[in-house]
């Protein structure tokens, strides 16, 4: 797992120093997530290059836009639920009080 994070880790920074060069242009969506590349270094601090970046089943921008949990914890609430897990049998993410039933 430490050795996944570092991999991760420098992805991340080889896709910013690509970015850097090449100038991202506010509309191009790499990993067609729904969210901008430059969003998603400046502002998200998730993956350009891969659309469920806490690989919790939901996608940065599902995560952003619909169900406004972070992109980077796949445990918004920490109750030990991952949120795809939460959002598919309809607790919510957000509210550690509300788990999945049994
Ligand atoms: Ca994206
Ligand atoms: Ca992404
Ligand atoms: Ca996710
Ligand atoms: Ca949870």
């Amino acid at each position: 797992m430490r050795g996944s994070i570092v991999v991760r880790t420098r992805w991340g920074a080889l896709f910013a120093l690509v970015f850097l060069v090449s100038g991202p242009a506010r509309g191009e969506d790499f990993d067609g997530d729904g969210l901008d590349d430059r969003d998603e270094i400046e502002y998200y601090e998730t993956h350009p290059g891969e659309a469920d970046t806490d690989n919790d089943g939901l996608e940065d921008g599902e995560e952003v836009d619909e169900h406004e949990t972070d992109p980077t914890e796949k445990d918004t609430d920490g109750d030990g639920y991952d949120d795809g897990e939460e959002i598919d049998e309809g607790s919510d993410p957000n509210d550690p009080e509300s788990v999945p039933r049994d």
